[in-house]
């Protein structure tokens, strides 16, 4: 099903993208919950955590050392959060696989 983040993925409406390669893309949330809020995305249009299936492992791992390398890259690697919010009720919104990346201020634990 087509998202938001497909057209993003597209080029078909804008985003401020920080990281690109052949599998993921990462780019400035637009309702920032933290002074740096990025989203890590696959560019394989999987809707939610729970639907990545065993073919997937290899890009679920590719996401996550992403987010490693843009913090990295960001001077963000002493502290920072990764979220994914699986289902509805879990606040999720957009229906296309994405870890928030949060950081630049105190992250309390436990989330809400
Ligand atoms: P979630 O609620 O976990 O599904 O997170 C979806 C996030 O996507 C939310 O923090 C806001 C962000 N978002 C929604 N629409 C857009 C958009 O058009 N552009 C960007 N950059 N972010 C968006």
């Amino acid at each position: 099903m087509e998202t938001i983040f497909s057209k993003i993925i597209n080029k078909e409406i804008p985003a401020d993208i920080l990281y690109e390669d052949d599998l993921s893309l990462v780019f400035n949330d637009t309702q920032p919950q933290a002074p740096t809020h990025l989203l890590i995305i696959p560019k394989k249009p999987i809707p939610k955590l729970s639907d990545a299936s065993e073919e997937d492992k290899a890009l679920l791992g590719h996401l996550m050392w992403v987010a490693g390398e843009i913090a990295r890259t960001l001077d963000l690697d002493e502290t920072f959060r990764l979220v994914v919010n699986n289902g509805a009720k879990a606040g999720q919104s957009v229906f296309h696989l994405h870890l928030h990346l949060l950081s630049g201020r105190p992250l309390q634990w436990p989330p809400g």
